[in-house]
C-alpha cells in the first residue's frame, strides 16, 4: 500500500495485492518467499510510477526466518505451522524448563517461537538468521539488521532490556554472531541497492525505514484509542488480544494464562494472548470448497448472524487447531468428543466458530486486565476481523464492553505512520503514540458496537 501523509492529510491506496500460499515439499511446509519478494518488487515498481516515494517500510508475520551464509539463503524458510517444531520444544525445554524460560524471555509458549524452530536446525553453516521483513530489507538494501519488535518474537530477546539475551543464547548454544544488530522502528535501514532500483525503475524511491516490522506491532500503533483504558484485538488470521504496558509483566499467573510480552514500537510492551483467530473460519471454508462447495463468505456470515439454534462454544485456543487441513472435520470431532451440540447447517457451524472466537476474545481481555491491573473501558478491534460485524457484536456482548471496530488496514497505517514521523512529515519528530492514535481516530473513525443485554 502507499500512503500520502501530512498534517491533516491521510490517504491510503492499495497498489498491489497478492496471495501468500505456503508450499509443502518433502521436508515440510514452507513459505514461497521468492514469489512474495517478486510481488513486492512489482508493487514497488507500480508505486514508483505514481510519483516520488519518500520511504518504504516492511512488515510481516513474526517468528519465521531464513538462514544465510554470506549473501546466500540456505534453503527456503519454513512456515511456523510446520510440524517439525515439536522436536525443538522438547530440545529447548530439556535445557531451559518452561517456567525458567518465561522469566528469561517473557513469551507465551507457542511451539513455533523462533527459538524452538532454531533448535531443529544445523546452525554450523549459517552466518546470519534473518526474520522475514529483515530478509526482504536485506535484499532491497544489502544491510543486515534485526528490527526490535519482530526480534522480540524470537524468544531470544530479554524483555527487560530489549537486547539479545546473552545468557539464554549461551544455554541454548546459539552462536550470537548469527543474530544481527538490533535496530528500532523509525531508524533508517538504507537506500535501495542500485541493482534493485534499476530493476524496478525506482530511482525516485527514498530509503527503507525500519517500522514495527512485526505486523501486530504496527497494528497496535494504529489502534485509534483516545483514552488510556483500552484493550486491543488485532483480528486476522490470529486474534492478538491484550493491553499495552510500559514494562514487562512476568508473573507465573501470566505464563500459565499464556500471556506474552512482545516488544512494541517506542519501547512499549504488547502484553497479549494469541487466540487462534479467523484461521478457524478460513480453513473451514477452505475444506468445504475443496469438497466442492463454493462459499460466499459475506452471505455465510449473514446467515450465521440469523441462526437461532444453540451452537457449540468450543475452546478456540486449543493447539490442535494450529496445523492446516481438514479444519471442519477437526472442529466437529473436537466438539463431539466433549459432548457439545453438532451444527445442523454450515451457517450454524460458522456461528459456532464466531461465538467461540468472541468468547475467547472476551476472556482474554478480562485476563489481560486482571493480570496487568489495567482497567479496560473499551475494546478496539482492528484488522480484517473489524469488518466481521457478527464477531464485533458478539465480542461486545460476551465482554459486556463497548467495541470500537476499525481500521481494517491498521497494520499498513501503523507502518506508514512510523515512517511519516521519522521523516518529519507530522511536524515534530517526537510525536508520541497517543498522538499517532488520535490521528488515526480522526482519519479513520471506528464503528461502535454496544454490548447487548
Ligand atoms: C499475526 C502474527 C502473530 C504471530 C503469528 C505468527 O500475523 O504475526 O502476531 O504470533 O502471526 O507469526
Amino acid at each position: 500500500m502507499t500512503g500520502l501523509i501530512g498534517p491533516g492529510v491521510f490517504e491510503l491506496e492499495t497498489v498491489a495485492r497478492f496471495p501468500n500460499d505456503p508450499v509443502r515439499t518433502i521436508d515440510g511446509l514452507h513459505w514461497d518467499i521468492l514469489s512474495l519478494y517478486r510481488h513486492a518488487l512489482a508493487g514497488l515498481a507500480t508505486a514508483a510510477r505514481t510519483g516520488r516515494i519518500d520511504s518504504v517500510g516492511i512488515d510481516s508475520w513474526a517468528v519465521d526466518y531464513a538462514l544465510l551464509r554470506g549473501n546466500r539463503m540456505l534453503g527456503n524458510p519454513f512456515h511456523y505451522r510446520d510440524e517439525r517444531t515439536a522436536d525443538g520444544v522438547a530440545a529447548v525445554h530439556a535445557v531451559v524448563p518452561a517456567d525458567d524460560l518465561y522469566q528469561l524471555n517473557g513469551l507465551q509458549h507457542l511451539p513455533f517461537n523462533t527459538l524452538f524452530q532454531l533448535a531443529t536446525e544445523q546452525l554450523d553453516g549459517a552466518e546470519s538468521a534473518l526474520l522475514i521483513p529483515d530478509l526482504l530489507a536485506y535484499w532491497l538494501t544489502g544491510r543486515v539488521v534485526a528490527e526490535r519488535t519482530n526480534a522480540s518474537t524470537t524468544g531470544l530477546l530479554d524483555p527487560r532490556t530489549g537486547a539479545w539475551h546473552a545468557e539464554l543464547l549461551e544455554r541454548l548454544a546459539i552462536p550470537s554472531e548469527v543474530l544481527p544488530e538490533l535496530v528500532d522502528a523509525g531508524s533508517t535501514i538504507g537506500e535501495l541497492l542500485p541493482s534493485v532500483a534499476t530493476e524496478i525503475g525506482g530511482h525516485g524511491i527514498g530509503s527503507v525505514t525500519a517500522v514495527g516490522s512485526h505486523d501486530t506491532a504496527s497494528a497496535v500503533v494504529a489502534v485509534p484509542a483516545t483514552t488510556p483504558d483500552f484493550a486491543y484485538i488485532s483480528a486476522g488470521t490470529w486474534g492478538l488480544v491484550g493491553v499495552e504496558l510500559e514494562a514487562p509483566e512476568l508473573s507465573e499467573a501470566g505464563r500459565v494464562a499464556g500471556f506474552t510480552n512482545e516488544g512494541g514500537v517506542d519501547g512499549r510492551i504488547r502484553y497479549l494472548h494469541n487466540v487462534m483467530g479467523l484461521w478457524l473460519l478460513t480453513e473451514t471454508v477452505r475444506q468445504w470448497e475443496r469438497d466442492g462447495t463454493i462459499i460466499d463468505l459475506p452471505a455465510l456470515l449473514a446467515e450465521a448472524a440469523a441462526v437461532t439454534e444453540p451452537v457449540a462454544v468450543f475452546d478456540a485456543n486449543d493447539p490442535e487447531f494450529l496445523p492446516p487441513g481438514g479444519m471442519a472435520t477437526r472442529i466437529a470431532a473436537h466438539c463431539a468428543a466433549r459432548g457439545l451440540p453438532a451444527a445442523s447447517t454450515r451457517a450454524a457451524f460458522a456461528r459456532s466458530i464466531v461465538e467461540s472466537l468472541a468468547t475467547a476474545f472476551a476472556d482474554a481481555v478480562s485476563t489481560a486486565s486482571e493480570l496487568s491491573g489495567r482497567s479496560v473501558g473499551v475494546i478496539h478491534i482492528v484488522g480484517g476481523g473489524s469488518l466481521n460485524e457478527l464477531l464485533c457484536q458478539l465480542t461486545a456482548d460476551r465482554s459486556g464492553r463497548p467495541v470500537l471496530a476499525g481500521p481494517v488496514e491498521a497494520t499498513a497505517i501503523g507502518n506508514m505512520l512510523v515512517q511519516a514521523r521519522a521523516l518529519g512529515a507530522l511536524g515534530e519528530h517526537d510525536v508520541d503514540l497517543e498522538t499517532l492514535r488520535r490521528l488515526v481516530a480522526t482519519a479513520f473513525p471506528p464503528r461502535l458496537y454496544s454490548p447487548r443485554p
